[in-house]
């Protein structure tokens, strides 16, 4: 069989990956057609050495597609992928607005996509800052148990999207050059107050709950607790989150405290999972300077995992540093990874209500 795929929001940051990942897929493609805003109708991008132009996307968009792979933010999910499904699509979604639904499989490929059975047409890709963790800490969690997770995250502006990544390069270039700053899209476009990024630490990603915890933070425990638990007694688990975002452009960092339920684990013993898992590589040689950047992991599928330590005053605690492309393990890829697993599993359809 071969496949009709849609990306849709193909002109943002992670849409333009999400075309070269495709190229490289495990996916007979038959036909790929790129959407996005009316801003960018008409524009012509490249699919395997081939010119394809951009449409506007609306709900006819979708009539003959096989697969959506679509990343164009939350609220055009929202409204687009009801319709695609309606038109028979599956629809692989890089955004939050359906991540928790109950039947809406969250997917981590490797960790969790024997849930991918249960879509009922929509399948969400967890959040980026969520999936590197995820991933690093499955292995240890399927061998000892995990029983607390306590993570500050270090994330790039990339994430923010492309007009967030353009306006630190911008602050940047005008602090070099001795001009003023000007602070109109970062902590995040819809906030009351916008501040400088360049030579900055923000410690808002994305809105704040009335609890005090900001959405991404909120993410990170609820999502990472679905994927881990399949909400199954998600008390077994407790996860507390701090985001921070940072003046890099790819690539988020995380410190991961972690205690394990088998006190029989040693950080020798965790290396070793970590250096055998696919999709992980162990960067842990203090002596030599080894560890995880996002310098290095920019323009990479994998997840780079180091300094992992014991706690020195807690049994059983320990500590992690983990590195990751955010536009890749963190979306283009992890997306089309997804759509690889649907099509392995003959599972691109949508089922019967
Ligand atoms: P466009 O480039 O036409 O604005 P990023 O996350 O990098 O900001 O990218 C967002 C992506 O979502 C872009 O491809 C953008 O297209 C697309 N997008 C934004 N609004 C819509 C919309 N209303 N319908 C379809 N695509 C949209
Ligand atoms: C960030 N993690 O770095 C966000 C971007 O829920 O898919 C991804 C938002 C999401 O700003």
């Amino acid at each position: 069989r071969e496949y009709t795929v849609a990306i849709l929001g193909a002109t943002g940051a992670v849409g333009q990956r999400l075309i070269s990942e495709l190229e490289k897929a495990a996916i007979p493609v038959k036909q790929v057609k790129l959407l996005a805003s009316k801003r960018s109708a008409g524009k012509k991008l490249q699919f395997k050495g081939q010119e394809i132009t951009v449409e506007e996307a609306h709900p006819d968009s979708f009539t003959g597609v096989d697969l959506v792979l679509s990343s164009a933010g939350g609220a055009v999910s929202k409204k687009l992928l009801p319709e695609a499904v309606k038109r028979g699509a599956v629809c692989v979604d890089n955004t939050s607005a359906f991540r928790m639904a109950d039947d809406v499989p969250l997917i981590v490929p490797g960790v969790n996509d024997d849930q991918l059975v249960n879509h009922h047409g929509i399948i969400a890709n967890p959040n980026c800052s969520t999936i590197q963790m995820v991933a690093a800490l499955y292995p240890l969690h399927v061998k000892w148990g995990i029983k607390q997770i306590i993570v500050s995250t270090y994330q790039a502006v990339s994430g923010a999207g492309k007009a967030a990544w353009d306006e630190l390069l911008q602050q940047a270039q005008d602090r070099l050059n001795n001009q003023e700053i000007e602070a109109k899209i970062l902590p995040t476009a819809s906030a009351k107050k916008h501040y400088p990024m360049a030579f900055n630490l923000l410690p808002q990603i994305d809105v704040f709950e009335d609890d005090g915890y900001t959405h991404e933070e909120w993410k990170m425990i609820h999502e990472t607790k679905k994927i881990l638990f399949n909400d199954q007694d998600t008390k077994q688990i407790k996860v507390t989150a701090t985001c921070v975002r940072v003046p890099v452009e790819i690539g988020h960092g995380e410190t991961v405290y972690f205690t394990l339920k088998d006190q029989s684990a040693t950080a020798a013993a965790i290396k070793q999972e970590i250096e055998r898992t696919p999709g992980l590589v162990l960067q842990d040689d203090p002596q030599n300077q080894i560890y995880p950047q996002p310098l290095l992991a920019a323009g990479k599928k994998e997840t780079f995992v180091g300094r992992i330590r014991p706690d020195q005053e807690n049994p059983g605690a320990f500590n992690m540093w983990v590195v990751a492309d955010n536009l890749l393990r963190g979306a283009a890829s992890n997306t089309v990874e997804i759509a690889e697993c649907l099509v392995r599993d003959n599972l691109v359809r949508v089922p019967d209500k």
